[in-house]
C-alpha cells in the first residue's frame, strides 16, 4: 500500500528553472562562456556543483578550486535575488489542488529537492507547514540520480521505499526514484521522464485519486 507521496520541488510544485537560468546565464556572460536556454535544460534536478561543471565544460581546467567555489556562490547570490520576489502565485497550476488531495487521502507528504534553497522557496510559496518532512540539498551527500535523498526521506517518514510514490520532473530524479525502489512518476515530456513507472505531462494533469486507484 502507498503511504507517502514524495514531491520534488523545482519543476513539480513551482517553476524556478527560469530563475536558475537567469542566474547561470549572468555568470556565464561574466566569464565569457556561452550558455543557452537549451543548455539550461540539462541542469534540471542537477546539484549546484554538477551544474557548474556542465556549464564550464572543458573550460573547467582554467579555474582553481577557490574560483569554482566563488562562481557557485556568485550564481547563488543572483538566484537568491530572484527568490525574494517569490510568492504564492509562483505555485505551478494544479500544485495547490495536488497538496490538498494528498492530505485528504490521509497520505504522508514530503519534499525531496536537490536545492539548498528549498526551505527559502517553500517559505516564499507559504507551504512549509504542509509537509511531514523536508529533505534538501544539505540532507545527503550523494545527489540525484543516487537514491539517497529519497531513501533518507522515507526513513524520516517512517515508511518503506515501496510504500512511496515520487513525483519528479527531472531525468536524474526519475533515475533516483527507480533506484530507491519507489513508484517513479515523471512530470514532463516523454523524452525527459518517459523512463519512469508512470508519466503526466504537467502537475496540472496529475489525477492522484485515479492514479492511486489504478495502482492497486
Ligand atoms: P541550488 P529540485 C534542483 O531542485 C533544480 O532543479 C536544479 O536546477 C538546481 O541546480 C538544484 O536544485 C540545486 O539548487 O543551487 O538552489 O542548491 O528539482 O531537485 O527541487
Ligand atoms: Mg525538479
Amino acid at each position: 500500500d502507498i503511504k507517502a507521496i514524495i514531491l520534488d520541488l523545482d519543476g513539480v510544485v513551482t517553476e524556478t528553472s527560469e530563475y536558475h537560468f537567469q542566474g547561470w546565464k549572468r555568470l556565464a556572460e561574466e566569464e565569457g562562456i556561452s550558455f543557452t536556454r537549451e543548455d539550461n535544460e540539462q541542469l534540471r534536478g542537477v546539484s549546484r556543483s554538477k551544474s557548474l561543471e556542465l556549464l564550464l565544460g572543458d573550460y573547467i581546467d582554467n579555474y582553481t578550486k577557490e574560483e569554482f567555489q566563488e562562481m557557485m556562490d556568485r550564481k547563488n547570490g543572483y538566484y537568491q535575488e530572484y527568490l525574494t520576489e517569490m510568492g504564492e502565485e509562483d505555485l505551478l497550476p494544479g500544485a495547490r489542488e495536488l497538496l490538498d488531495e494528498i492530505k485528504e487521502r490521509g497520505l504522508k507528504m514530503a519534499i525531496a529537492s536537490a536545492s539548498r534553497n528549498a526551505k527559502t522557496v517553500l517559505k516564499g510559496l507559504d507551504i512549509t507547514q504542509e509537509f511531514n518532512t523536508i529533505s534538501d540539498g544539505y540532507s545527503v551527500e550523494n545527489a540525484k540520480p543516487a537514491p539517497d535523498i529519497f531513501l533518507h526521506t522515507a526513513k524520516k517518514l517512517g515508511v518503506k521505499p515501496e510504500e512511496c510514490v515520487v513525483l519528479e520532473d527531472a531525468e536524474s530524479g526519475v533515475d533516483a526514484a527507480l533506484a530507491a525502489d519507489m513508484v517513479a512518476v515523471g512530470v514532463g515530456p516523454k523524452e525527459r521522464v518517459g523512463h519512469g513507472d508512470y508519466r503526466f505531462d504537467s502537475t496540472a494533469d496529475i489525477n492522484l485519486t485515479e492514479f492511486l486507484d489504478n495502482l492497486k
